[in-house]
């Protein structure tokens, strides 16, 4: 089995790809951090036994997501499972103050670069009769909160394209599941508030978030499930969290 990972340099793919990995699964892993990549394929391929190809390309560079699918070999286009992970939310401002190059980035890597690598690839798994698509969605994609506008936006849109997708590709056998976390203890915040480390680790203060491992497990098991058996959506949040904005704090 093959699972191709979009954003597997950090937090959750990472961890998702190290699930997958112990249990056995080939992957190709990507991202934009050449060297995160090598070093971690090298781990893997060590602890595992598995074979792991790396893809460094931008989700946002149609050209670039389009070159590095078909630079594969004809064994590593049979994908099985497409985590669909790389994503961001880049600032935390009102719609009157927001920036726009904010805005650009999480509507370019979270909308369309979704959309550039889940058209290649839903081709490559219809040509092989058989696939699953786990689309990262968030808690943001099913609630809208104060500042949120654009990230949230972004995730509505995932929520949309998670239920549009698995109805164009129903008579294709393929499979199509949304996982849509609440707070996850990654590098998210460090790059929502523009590498102010100080202001990010505010976010988690306080309460036990998720961690990457977490969702991990349910990628995992969602992936799992027998042939006939497809998983739509799962809302997945810290037992402190029980909405976007409310959270249980000590
Ligand atoms: P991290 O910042 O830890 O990881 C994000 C990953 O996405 C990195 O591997 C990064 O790789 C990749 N990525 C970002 N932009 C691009 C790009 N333009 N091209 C290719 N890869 C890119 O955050 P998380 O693990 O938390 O986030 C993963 C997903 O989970 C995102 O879609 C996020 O919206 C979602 N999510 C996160 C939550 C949280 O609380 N952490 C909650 C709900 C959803 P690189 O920088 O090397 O390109
Ligand atoms: C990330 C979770 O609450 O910051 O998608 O939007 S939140």
């Amino acid at each position: 089995m093959l699972v191709f990972i979009t954003g597997a340099t950090s937090g959750i793919g990472k961890s998702t790809a190290k699930k997958f990995a112990q249990n056995g699964y080939d992957l190709i892993i990507t991202g934009r951090r050449q060297e995160r990549l090598t070093e971690f394929k090298k781990q893997l391929e060590a602890d595992y036994k598995i074979k792991v190809t790396d893809l460094c390309f931008d989700v946002r560079q149609v050209a670039e997501v389009e070159s590095a699918i078909k630079s594969l070999s004809e064994e590593n286009k049979k994908i099985d499972i497409l985590i669909n992970n790389a994503g961001l939310a880049a600032g935390l401002s009102s719609i009157q103050e927001g920036e726009l190059s904010h805005w650009e980035r999480m509507i370019d890597t979270n909308i369309k670069g979704l959309l550039y690598t889940t058209r290649i690839i839903s081709n490559l798994m219809i040509k092989n009769g058989k696939g699953h698509i786990i689309n990262i969605g968030s808690v943001a994609g099913k609630e809208v909160y104060a500042n949120g506008n654009v990230y949230c936006a972004t995730k509505h849109a995932v929520d949309a394209l998670n239920k549009g997708m698995r109805i164009d590709l129903l008579a294709h056998n393929i499979k199509v599941t949304a996982i849509n976390p609440g707070m996850v203890e990654t590098e998210f915040s460090i790059v929502r508030f523009d590498g102010d480390e100080e202001r990010a680790k505010k976010v988690y203060m306080g309460l036990q978030a998720l961690k990457p491992e977490d969702i991990a497990e349910t990628i995992f098991w969602v992936a799992n499930r027998p042939a006939h058996v497809n998983i739509n959506d799962i809302i997945i949040m810290p037992t402190a969290q029980a909405s976007a904005t409310n959270v249980n704090r000590k």
